[in-house]
């Protein structure tokens, strides 16, 4: 049994997105960034955190790859080129998208006030809207590596509607129907609706 810890609407979706393809199940401790619940078991306060036996594991994509590999889904097996392809869209979306956009929200309204740079959310659009490009191009149908969904496939859905929702251009037919067709799958929606439970 596993324990996600983490409240709604931030990365944890993308844990508790993975389990519910998975089949597996888990219960959750819904805790807020920085409380003592979360500190002590990821010290620099952030979400989420995934307890496997007792061991905490920190990072989304460290959580998924981990679970990927524990289960022998989601994933081209450790070692191979095709992981080493994979593993290089995880990066590719860490880098180009996610670091784009969690830098704008930082700026937007998590930064204290006297710290927050006006004019970062432009660039950042201009940023993303070009690295979107990169990440198209790569994509090959009907999921992002080919005909089997895999962990990059959980961060890129995550990541666009992030995008989405903070107005970020997603100028690509493509994405746009890939990212409506991931939210129709029966685990995300499992997913949705173990987030709005209390
Ligand atoms: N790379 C980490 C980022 C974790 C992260 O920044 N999580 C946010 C919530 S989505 C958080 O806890 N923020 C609080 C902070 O940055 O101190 C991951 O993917 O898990």
């Amino acid at each position: 049994m596993y324990t996600v810890i983490g409240s709604a609407n931030n990365r944890t979706f993308r844990v508790i997105w993975m389990l519910e393809e998975l089949g597996q199940s888990y219960d959750r401790i819904r805790a807020k960034q920085h409380t003592p619940e979360v500190k002590e078991h990821s010290p620099l306060g952030k979400l989420p955190v995934l307890l496997d036996d007792g061991e905490a594991i920190t990072d989304s994509a460290a959580i998924l790859t981990y679970l990927a590999d524990k289960h022998g889904a989601m994933t081209a097996p450790a070692g191979t080129i095709a992981r080493a392809k994979q593993d290089a869209l995880t990066f590719q979306i860490l880098d180009d998208l996610e670091a784009i956009i969690w830098a704008a929200t930082r700026h937007g309204f998590i930064l204290p006030e006297d710290k927050r740079v006006e004019g970062v959310k432009d660039t950042a659009k201009w940023e993303w809207a070009r690295n979107l490009k990169g990440i198209e191009e790569r994509f090959q149908g009907p999921f992002l590596m080919g005909d089997q969904m895999s962990v990059p496939d959980i961060l890129l859905t995550h990541t666009l509607g992030w995008g989405f929702g903070a107005k970020f251009p997603i100028e690509s037919d493509k994405l746009m129907a890939y990212g409506k067709d991931m939210r129709g799958r029966d685990a995300y929606k499992r997913a949705v609706a173990s987030e709005q439970e209390a």
